[in-house]
């Protein structure tokens, strides 16, 4: 497939006013006419060819003004309309096309989930239903018109407002019409039929104006609509206090499908959502499902401002609305919750997905200059540095200019299809300051590696920090220039409380952060009394790795005392990262494995330790992952030395806390609420029993199987069973008897009984999977199913994925290979899980390239597998 690039971006030809889309449903034929007003581009010549975007479409009719197109004046093929001499003056072009929504199994364009007709048009779905000039800078306004049966589609719904519904007389079929009053670009069209029940709400705006508010689901499910209906409340009346952002149109809908390539979609007044981020009920959904199911309720809403009413230009500039609207949406989360936790969970998050991704064969800049399928670019990189990317402005700039340049953009651009060179000139203009140089971080890929070196001088009072930033080499990008790096610090006395700052004059340090512009930099520090310890890197202040040899007596002294709660938690991180890597090291060899005592210990503190927050103290008992632990060692991996080794210090840990840890693990016996605080209860005393687990003192199964039957929650269900599989203890059999039992109707909860399997590290969970694969509940059409067995299973479990004999590799491999050309989507999804195969040790590393070279000699590849097979392997 021919390669995109950024450079040559340039605007189409002609412009698409406004659209009457005429839709007649049916299962295998459904009939399309669409009504384009064109007009010629003021710099287009008049007789310039008009070509429109088509994916497998049939042609039924072409008309021009009305009447028949001359066939030798067009070509058409299923993937474009070619218009030879198109009228110079504006014109009215009406195409029919037939589509079969039931045989559309990529979920691309209009498909059928359960019967019910939906459409996904992100990011090239809309030529799957009519030709079109099938790109985002193309703003049109829409007039929708949809027709079905009414016995299989009582419900009819499409962007914006309705403006007319009736039934067509003589027939059992009835229609409505829906107008969207904001041209919007092709992207967000949808529609949606279906048998759906509704549940219904109403918002009053900041300016006094009602919207009916509906979220539809299948029936039955109508109770467990509340949640998502009360975050999406909470979502819209935070944006107007956050951002004075009001919504604009008289009714904003959601759908619930159960068949979604990915989480859920924006598109105008009618979003489309994986049911798993609506849905929500105490049995079936755990706690961080409600935290999912707020975040992205909100993240939908909110790209109504930053996506919709302000799109992008082309697809390079996807970061401008997915890191801005991530960025929205980590906020919103934390003014719901903790902030400092919801920090945590955030960063854990980039650095276990993104971070790999930037150090490895599919690394791209945060904007990426060139792709082949735009698909594999809704990328963490995209997505959660591009939000990383927006927080560092808002920190380099303060929160009034970041919020004058937020109100500057929406008055400068509303209605556009605009770039990032546009967003950041509101910013600079706002703030008077040049961005020029913070660009980079939309240019350049690689996260950047910052060495610290730090002296003291007694006799001076001085604090010298000497940072020099890199970014090691990547495939395509051997040079980088520096970045614009704001590091947050501060400097505990031996007091543990943060001493004054006092910079040398004119230095780059400004209040407690320095701004790392330079290769190299040292800033000072004066009248620093002693010798501080050192707290680098506040809140995450930069998406950067710290190489930073801070001795284990700071980190332990941080880990207790420092006031910034996220360097509190990351002193523990470090300590337990520099700890396993070592124990590691030593199970390679066959060493007995002897974790540091004072480590140990450190963590009984965090146990005990009442006055911090619950959902503080298990992110702190969360040890880094194994994947956290094969990232930062970078290569030569070996996934059983690994997980040994996690597996000595949580046993470690476990048995040196155990009657802390049994008091801990008491649930406070509550009624179940949702908010986070009872959540973060949850998770302590679950992160507390999963420590006993592994201690595996008598017992403990006995104790686990009674939490598993005796849970009044999801949260504290899976959670128990989770342990019991992963721990192959007794009574893991019968309690996943009993969840089969009491689920198998229940699809979201059956997708976590496939995952807990899935993730198993057993020798033993091999041999389950490929079975399970074969279970009447695994079905492999369905992207949530899938994923909850072999995505999780790829994802989660590096001692199976990566075993010794290449068959988790195999495994993967075949699964892809079944899947493309069902749904491409997923397939190249699937397979970016062997992305850090070049990290693994050497007989490993074989496997994995022999596996990956069997999919490459596949030669009907879609492009989605076939871009990420060939950057795996270049
Ligand atoms: N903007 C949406 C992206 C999306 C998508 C992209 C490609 C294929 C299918 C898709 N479904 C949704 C979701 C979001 O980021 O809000
Ligand atoms: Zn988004």
């Amino acid at each position: 497939a021919v390669a995109i690039r950024l450079e040559d971006y340039a605007p189409a030809p002609y412009r698409i006013s406004k659209l009457f889309l005429d839709v007649k449903l049916a299962p295998q034929a459904t009939v399309v006419t669409a009504e384009l007003h064109i007009e010629r581009g003021n710099a287009t010549k008049a007789g310039t060819p008009l070509e429109l975007d088509g994916d497998g479409l049939e042609l039924e009719g072409v008309q021009i003004d009305g009447f028949p197109a001359d066939p030798a004046a067009i070509t058409a093929t299923p993937d474009k309309l070619v218009l030879h001499s198109p009228p110079a003056d504006p014109f009215v072009l009406t195409i029919r096309t037939r589509v079969n929504p039931e045989a559309n199994t990529q979920l691309m364009g209009l498909y059928r989930s359960s019967g019910t007709y939906c459409t996904q048009c992100e990011a090239e779905g809309f030529r799957r239903i009519t030709y079109f000039l099938d790109r985002p800078d193309i703003l049109s306004v829409y007039t929708t018109r949809i027709e079905a049966r009414k016995s299989d589609a009582p419900i009819l719904l499409g962007n914006g407002n309705p403006s007319e519904a009736g039934d067509i007389p003589g027939t059992d079929r009835h229609y409505a019409i829906w107008h969207d009053p904001f041209p919007k670009p092709s992207y967000l069209f949808a529609l949606v039929g279906g048998d759906l029940a509704a549940v219904r709400d109403t918002f009053t705006t900041s300016s006094g104006r009602s919207v009916d508010l509906a979220i539809y689901v299948e029936h039955g499910r109508e109770n467990w609509c509340d949640w998502a209906m009360d975050s999406l409340k909470r979502s819209m009346r935070w944006d107007e206090e956050t951002f004075g952002l009001e919504y604009d149109l008289d009714v904003f809908n959601i759908v619930a499908v159960s068949d979604f390539n990915m989480g859920a979609m924006e598109n105008k007044g009618l979003n489309i959502f994986n049911d798993k981020y609506v849905l929500a009920d105490p049995q079936t959904a755990t706690d961080q499902d409600y935290a999912n199911v707020e975040a992205v309720i909100a993240h939908e809403y909110f790209h109504n401002w930053t996506g919709n009413r302000i799109t992008c230009r082309d697809w390079f500039q996807l970061c401008l609305k997915e890191g801005l609207t991530v960025f929205r949406d980590q906020e919103f989360s934390s003014d719901m919750r903790s902030r400092p936790v919801k920090r945590i969970s955030d960063v854990r998050l980039l650095k276990a997905h993104q971070f790999p991704e930037d150090a490895g064969p599919l690394a791209h800049p945060v904007r990426p200059r060139t792709y082949r399928e735009i698909n594999n670019f809704y990328t963490a990189t995209v997505y959660e540095k591009g939000a990383e990317v927006v927080r560092m402005l808002k920190t380099l700039l303060g929160p009034d200019s970041f919020r004058a340049g937020m109100d500057l953009y929406f008055q400068r651009h509303d209605g556009e299809a605009t770039t990032i060179e546009a967003f950041l000139a509101c910013f600079a203009e706002a703030a008077g300051t040049d961005l020029d140089q913070f660009a980079l971080w939309y240019e350049q890929a690689g996260t950047p590696l910052i060495k610290v070196d730090c002296t003291y001088s007694e006799e001076n009072q001085e604090l010298r920090l000497t940072l020099s930033q890199s970014i090691p080499p990547l495939p395509g990008q051997d040079e980088t220039d520096p970045n614009v790096i704001p590091v947050r610090f501060g400097l505990l006395g031996e007091d543990g409380k943060d001493m004054d700052l006092v910079p040398t004059p004119a230095s780059d340090v400004s209040g407690d952060m320095m701004v790392l512009k330079q290769r190299t930099q040292t800033f000072t520090l004066q009248n620093v009394q002693a010798r501080p310890v050192l707290s680098l890197l506040r809140r995450f202040s930069a998406p950067v790795r710290l190489d930073f040899d801070q001795s284990k007596q700071d980190l332990l002294f941080l880990a207790q005392r420092d006031s910034d709660p996220f360097n509190r938690w990351q002193a523990t991180q470090t300590l337990a990262t520099r700890e396993l890597i070592r124990l590691a090291g030593d199970a390679r060899q066959d060493k007995a494995l002897l974790p540091d005592v004072k480590l140990v210990d450190a963590f009984g503190e965090t146990i005990s330790d009442t006055t911090l927050d619950p959902a503080f103290r298990a992110q702190t008992l969360d040890l880094p992952s194994e994947a956290d632990i094969a990232r930062d060692l970078g290569k030569d991996v070996d996934p059983d030395a690994i997980h040994a080794a996690r597996q000595a210090l949580r046993k470690a840990i476990g048995l040196q806390h155990h009657s802390a840890l049994i008091g801990a693990a008491q649930l406070d016996g509550e009624a179940f609420s949702p908010d986070a605080a009872a959540a973060g209860q949850r998770a302590f005393a679950n992160r507390a029993l999963s420590l006993l687990a592994v201690a595996d003192e008598p017992g403990t199964a006995e104790l686990l199987k009674t939490r598993f039957d005796m849970a009044t929650n999801m949260t504290d269900r899976i959670s128990a069973l989770l342990m019991l599989v992963h721990n192959g203890l007794h009574g893991s059999e019968a309690a996943l008897a009993a969840f089969l039992n009491r689920f198998q109707d229940t699809s979201l909860a059956m997708d976590k009984w496939f995952m807990v399997q899935a993730t198993a590290p057993k020798e033993d969970a091999f041999d389950r999977i490929t079975a399970l694969t074969a279970h009447p509940l695994f079905d492999k059409t369905n992207p949530n199913r899938l994923r909850s067995l072999v995505q999780s299973f790829a994802t989660g479990n590096p001692t199976q994925f990566s075993h010794a004999s290449g068959r988790g590799f195999d495994f993967v491999a075949d699964m892809v290979l079944e899947i493309d050309n069902r749904n491409p989507q997923v397939a190249s999804r699937l397979l970016t899980s062997f992305r850090s195969w070049r990290a693994l040790e050497e007989n490993r590393a074989a496997l994995a390239k022999q596996a990956l070279l069997r999919i490459s000699a596949e030669d009907d590849l879609s492009r989605d597998t076939r871009d990420i097979v060939d950057r795996c392997l270049q």
